[in-house]
């Protein structure tokens, strides 16, 4: 029995051993006094090959020397990205991210933008409602709705924050109308309800903040009764969908930089109802432990 019982305990401490072993990440914490290229593999954690923050990244690798020096973008998707930077910051590892606000990732963990004294994410960007030629005389209220909507980064963020907790988006944006109804009647001042139920058609990237909007004003819509669809597709085909007027509407571009290839090649077939939120921003963005990364030049 107690022979057993040895081998019992020396198996628990083994296994113990091994589970701890398991935990503890093999990849290096962030270390101030080292270069921060070779920890980080000279890697830029990145996003969707179609985001307007992928070619910014680009043209900041190219804008700041960087090519040469061995640094690359690595795509991914958002959810990868911030899944793997949610990782680095439990461990304090160092990472280099495309970041952006509004966005819950700069809630939800301790992250910094870095300077970017080239300028070439600009300071801060504005997101732009853009609707199809014709919308003005065909659907008149709902172009109306349209071009009062605007809102703040807060207020978009809490709608992104209560989908990543888990809420279906069109819960959380019938949540956020309910609770806002002084700003639903400034969407909808001078607004009359529709009847018939006219069909209208919203496309979107299926970007937090953009599924965050576009259900918004879609139960905007709903509210002063339109039977609203809206679809999710590659940003492409959303300035597509609007210019040739299978789409009624789009609120999500990102100007005057991120979305700038695509508001150019197709400005002059859409209608720009211009700003629904001021004071967004993109860039390159780190965890604040990194104390002494602090502007693009620093990467070097
Ligand atoms: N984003 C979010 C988009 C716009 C919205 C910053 C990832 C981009 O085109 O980069």
């Amino acid at each position: 029995m107690t022979f057993l019982k040895k081998i019992a305990a020396a198996l628990a401490v083994l296994i113990t051993v091994g589970a701890l072993a398991a935990c503890s990440s093999t990849q290096p914490k962030y270390d101030a006094k080292e270069p921060l290229g070779p920890q980080i593999n000279y890697t830029i954690t990145g996003i969707d090959a179609g985001a307007g923050v992928m070619t910014s990244t680009d043209k900041a690798l190219k804008a700041y020397g960087f090519v040469e020096k061995k640094w690359q973008l690595k795509q991914s998707s958002t959810a990868a990205m911030t899944s793997t930077l949610q990782k680095a910051i439990a461990d304090k590892r160092p990472i280099v991210v495309t970041g952006w606000t509004p966005h819950w990732m700069f809630t939800k963990f301790p992250l910094k933008f870095l300077k970017d004294p080239k300028n070439v994410y600009g300071k801060t960007e504005q997101i732009h409602t853009i609707v199809r030629k014709g919308l003005k005389q065909d659907a008149p209220q709902a172009y109306q709705v349209l071009d009062q909507f605007h809102w703040t980064p807060e207020e978009m963020s809490s709608v992104m924050l209560a989908v990543n907790g888990g809420k279906d988006p069109a819960e959380a944006a019938k949540a956020f109308v309910k609770k806002h109804p002084e700003q639903i009647a400034q969407w909808t001042k001078g607004v009359t309800h529709v009847s018939g139920k006219p069909k209208l058609t919203m496309t979107y990237i299926a970007w937090d903040s953009e599924i965050a909007s576009t259900n918004v004003v879609a139960t905007v819509l709903r509210q002063i009764g339109y039977n609203v669809t809206i679809r999710a597709m590659e940003p492409q085909p959303v300035w597509a969908s609007v210019a040739t007027k299978a789409a009624d509407a789009q609120v999500s571009a990102w100007l005057p930089n991120t979305s700038a290839k695509l508001y150019s090649d197709y400005k002059n077939q859409v209608v720009d109802l211009g700003v629904n939120l001021d004071g967004a921003k993109v860039g390159l963005a780190v965890p604040k432990y990194m104390k002494n990364i602090n502007s693009i030049e620093d990467l070097k």
